[in-house]
């Protein structure tokens, strides 16, 4: 089976046919940042178009909470203000294959655990610093989508009660905290401004500045971690997102996750498929769980 698989972030929209986990005809866009209803529209009606007739089904793993088939956004901000987007009513307009959608983060996690040994890791977590910071919990060995597609928001549980307001209008949370676009609110603020993935060549160099702001993130995450860990007896974190696959960030997560006492730690990993954890989760995810499904089985 062939699969058109979308992976929509706050950032960059990658597209791809997927067809027994190997990627193929991968393209990236922006994510529209101005008239985004209408934006996010035409850029699925492009995608679907360039790749019409090479695939049996699509898969879409997006940022926002997905559930029935609509995006609402959890922090608005990630999608330039998007809150409520009929992610599969519009794609359905191009096409009149099966369509399957899950969250961009849960799906990436989908991907990720295949390449773990179950038997020793029943119990995982994906973790996505990337635009914001998303999620996804495997306990028992099954994925945790939850009744209403919520389930791994993880980047929006407390990381400092004084802290920032996140987008989603918590004070404090992790997202607010870690994520590219936090350190870009720092950073775009200095004398001296500059993007994300110029903070982190600063920060390879020793810049004062940007070692306590990418340091500020990674401790974040690193507290994230210890919560899970003693919370739901994860095992195993795989970390990804452009921002989690940065050079030099996984060992200063391992380090802060070192400081702290032994029972909070794990094994932590970066993702093996990096930037297409999304695609080939939501692919390998819609056929195993909406498509192979016995007759008669209800998911979330
Ligand atoms: P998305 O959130 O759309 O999935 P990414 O995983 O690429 O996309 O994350 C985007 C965020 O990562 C942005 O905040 C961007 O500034 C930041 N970023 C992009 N490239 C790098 C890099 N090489 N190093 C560090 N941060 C980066
Ligand atoms: C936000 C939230 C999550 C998402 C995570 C990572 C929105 C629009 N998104 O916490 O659903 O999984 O960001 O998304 O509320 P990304 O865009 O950084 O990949
Ligand atoms: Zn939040």
């Amino acid at each position: 089976m062939r699969c058109l698989a979308l992976d929509i972030g706050g950032t960059k929209i990658a597209a791809a046919i997927v067809k027994n986990g190997e990627v193929e005809q991968r393209q990236q866009i922006h994510t529209p940042r101005e008239n985004v209803v209408e934006g996010m529209h035409q850029a699925l009606e492009q995608l679907l178009t360039h790749y019409a007739g090479q695939f049996d089904y699509v898969a879409v793993a997006s940022t926002g909470i997905i559930n029935d088939g609509v995006l609402t956004a959890l922090n608005p901000k990630n999608l330039g203000g998007l809150n409520q987007f009929p992610l599969k009513e519009s794609i359905a307009k191009h096409t009149d294959k099966p369509i399957g959608l899950l969250n961009d983060a849960q799906a990436a996690t989908y991907a990720e655990y295949q390449l773990q040994d179950s038997e020793k890791v029943s119990n995982f977590v994906f973790i996505t610093v990337s635009t914001g910071v998303g999620g996804g919990v495997i306990l028992n060995q099954q994925l945790q989508t939850g009744p209403k597609g919520i389930a791994g928001h993880i980047g929006h549980t407390l990381a400092d009660p004084n802290g920032p307001i996140c987008g989603c209008g918590r004070r404090g949370c992790v997202e607010a905290v870690a994520a590219g676009r936090a350190i870009e609110a720092v950073s775009s603020q200095w004398d001296d401004p500059c993007e994300p993935r110029e903070v982190f060549e600063r920060f390879r160099k020793n810049d004062e500045k940007a070692t306590a702001l990418i340091e500020r993130s990674a401790k974040a995450i690193a507290n994230l971690v210890a919560n899970l860990v003693i919370g739901l007896d994860v095992q195993k974190v795989v970390i990804g997102g452009s921002v989690g696959l940065a050079e030099g960030y996984l060992p200063l997560v391992k380090r802060f996750l070192q400081d702290m006492p032994a029972v909070y730690s794990c094994d932590i990993e970066s993702a093996k498929f990096g930037q297409d954890a999304g695609l080939i989760g939501a692919a390998y995810w819609v056929k195993d769980v909406l498509l192979d499904k016995p007759k008669g089985t209800i998911y979330g």
